[in-house]
């Protein structure tokens, strides 16, 4: 939003009102321009920020031992989804530099978006409508429950993989939720965020009042079974495997993700933990969304 006074010198009748008026009447009238500017700039855009160090899941989640997978690359910061006309930018911002020490540019099908580890998957309500959409996340992501007035409708893959791979991979594994499922025209590293730009033929209209998640996964090249391109959260870390899980699938497998009020305060790691508690057999993992709006 543009400060006060930009506007007023671009106003020059507005000005030259206010200073023939008393200050009470100049307060107003100053309310009364700052109203619509607020509302204009929080239809165009949103921003959810998400607490540092909380890149460990319920609580328990260890990063692969390989040095490769840095302190923080899968440290969810923050969130912005901007309006761009007849596209949408989603930007997502970690605790580490985005780097490509597996040099995607040289992968198959095109080559990937030059970043190699981290894969977001970013959940969308649309609607707000109780039964309205799906309550489980895409597969490979273990278990988890979305609430029923919770149900995504839209998830948008931010992944370093060649949009003909993911497409692939979608088609191939994503079942009924397929038509849900967006790829980005393009997907970029860019400092410490991810930049993936959707087309909104892809997403639909744009709304501030939509609730979201950003799931924080990594980009796994050589999937196992059904999973779209995700790396398993294992009981005991590995090389290239998450650890302080589950070797079944019965936990949540993300390190990271938005709770509360999506506001970046202490409170959220609690939420967090407390959201992706689980009991193999028992307990399924919940996923909130989280409502920039509300
Ligand atoms: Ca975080
Ligand atoms: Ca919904
Ligand atoms: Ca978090």
């Amino acid at each position: 939003m543009k400060p006060l006074s930009a506007v007023f010198s671009v106003r020059q009748p507005w000005t030259t009102w206010l200073r023939s008026k008393s200050g009470l009447s100049r307060a107003l009238a100053v309310a009364a321009l700052a109203v619509p500017l607020v509302a204009l700039a929080a239809e165009s855009s949103i921003s959810l920020s998400d607490p540092a160090g909380d890149d460990n899941g319920p609580g328990s989640y260890k990063y692969p031992t390989n040095p490769e997978y840095k302190t923080h690359a899968f440290d969810l910061r923050k969130l912005d989804v901007t309006d761009k006309g007849d596209e949408v930018e989603f930007k997502v911002t970690m605790g580490a530099s985005i780097d490509d020490p597996w040099n995607s540019r040289d992968w198959p099908d095109g080559g990937g978006n030059g970043f190699s580890l981290q894969f977001v998957q970013v959940y969308i309500d649309t609607d707000h409508q109780k039964g309205s959409g799906h309550t489980s996340p895409l597969p490979g992501l273990g278990k988890g429950n979305f609430a029923d007035d919770e149900a995504w409708d839209k998830v948008v893959l931010i992944s370093p993989q060649p949009r003909t791979r993911l497409s692939a991979e979608v088609k191939a594994k994503a079942g009924a939720l397929k038509a849900s499922v967006v790829v980005p025209k393009s997907t970029r590293a860019s400092g410490k965020s991810l930049v993936a730009v959707v087309k909104k033929s892809d997403l639909g209209e744009f709304s501030a009042k939509w609730g979201f998640n950003a799931l924080v996964q990594s980009n796994e090249g050589f999937p196992v079974g059904k999973d779209i391109l995700t790396r398993p959260v294992n009981q005991t870390a590995g090389p290239h495997r998450f650890g302080g899980g589950d070797d079944s699938d019965c936990d949540p497998q993300w390190m990271d993700m938005l709770a509360g009020k999506g506001k970046g305060e202490g409170s959220e790691t609690q939420a967090q933990h407390a959201a992706m508690k689980y009991s193999c057999g028992g307990k399924v993992a919940s996923i909130p969304m989280v409502y920039a709006a509300e």
